[in-house]
């Protein structure tokens, strides 16, 4: 059996250790998220990962997108920059301001989506890697060799399987293998979603039973990405954002659930996110 060796998440002891904002703090020291992604007809993706990681603290928050998407992401949330790009190579100056660059949200799997991921891998910046770019890994998996920083990935069981060349049921039967798997073949810290979230990090199993079904809707994952990429930024380990990250987006799921989980919307948990982060603070 795993028990003793599958670490429950604690959300408010996580929260504890992570201790206030100092007095004198400012943007500069929060850290700055990148976020890329949002091809046609997924500019919500980006959107949604680049306000949950505003939310979550980040001392700026950029998000690298099609042209075609920058006034309505400028729109819906103005404390975001929002860059269009065409190129891999137009990252680049962006990238270099990055603390942190959450890719994949939205990102499709085209020649768009295939070239900036290619920039991003090549800045070696801590990379958090999800949806189409987890996707675009499984189908190209020595991309990951020019990649020299550490790593998060944040796969569904669906990702999970793709990245795995198994089926979708195979992933379920064994959850705590397919983390460990993955974290071993690509050398990062893995979380595998749906119910009953499982990280592989460093030597350690991590387990979360927060959230709900009313999570079972469209952007979730992509809320979760600039959570956990926020608090890379403001400085966490990526084995400890990862686990907190996880903790603190199922504790909002489940406040926002409180008015009903059928209807829940990935916004709906955003709005949740600065309390839950909040509430044990001195
Ligand atoms: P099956 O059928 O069981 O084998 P996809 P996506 C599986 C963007 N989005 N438990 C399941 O597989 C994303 O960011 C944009 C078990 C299912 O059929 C991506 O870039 C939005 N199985 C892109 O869309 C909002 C599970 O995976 C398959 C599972 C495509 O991403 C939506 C579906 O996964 C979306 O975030 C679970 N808990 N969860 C926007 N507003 O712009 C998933 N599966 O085919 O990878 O499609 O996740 O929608
Ligand atoms: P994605 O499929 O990328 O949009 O991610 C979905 C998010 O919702 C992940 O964080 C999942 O762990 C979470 N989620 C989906 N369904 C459930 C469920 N039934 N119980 C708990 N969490 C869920
Ligand atoms: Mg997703």
């Amino acid at each position: 059996s795993l028990d003793g060796v599958v670490r429950h998440l604690n959300l408010s002891s996580m929260l504890a250790q992570w201790g206030p904002r100092s007095r004198n703090a400012h943007k500069g020291v929060a850290g700055h998220v990148l976020v890329v992604g949002g091809d046609y007809g997924m500019a919500g993706a980006a959107l949604l990962a680049a306000s949950a990681a505003a939310r979550s603290g980040a001392g700026l928050v950029s998000c690298a997108t099609r042209p075609e998407h920058v006034a309505a992401l400028v729109a819906a949330r103005p404390e975001l920059m929002v860059h269009g790009v065409s190129r891999g190579q137009e990252l680049d100056a962006l990238l270099a301001k990055a603390t942190v660059v959450v890719i994949g949200p939205g990102l499709g799997q085209g020649a768009w989506g295939r070239e900036l991921l290619l920039a991003a891998l090549t800045a070696n910046k801590p990379l958090l890697l999800d949806a189409d770019a987890l996707n675009l890994i499984a189908s190209e998996s020595q991309l990951l060799l020019s990649h020299g920083g550490p790593r998060i990935l944040t796969p569904h069981p669906g990702e999970a399987a793709r990245l795995l060349a198994c089926t979708t049921a195979v992933v379920q039967a064994d959850r705590f293998a397919a983390a460990r798997t993955l974290a071993d073949r690509f050398a990062t810290n893995v979380l595998l979603k749906g119910g009953g979230t499982v990280i592989a990090a460093d030597a350690s199993l991590y387990l979360c039973s927060g959230g709900n079904p009313g999570m079972a809707s469209g952007g979730m994952g992509d809320v979760l990405s600039g959570v956990i990429g926020a608090f890379v930024a403001q400085g966490l380990s990526p084995q400890r954002a990862t686990c907190l990250g996880v903790a603190v987006h199922a504790e909002a799921a489940d406040v926002a659930a409180e008015a009903g989980e059928r209807g829940m919307l990935a916004s709906d948990v955003i709005e949740q996110l600065r309390g839950v982060i909040n509430q044990y603070a001195a």
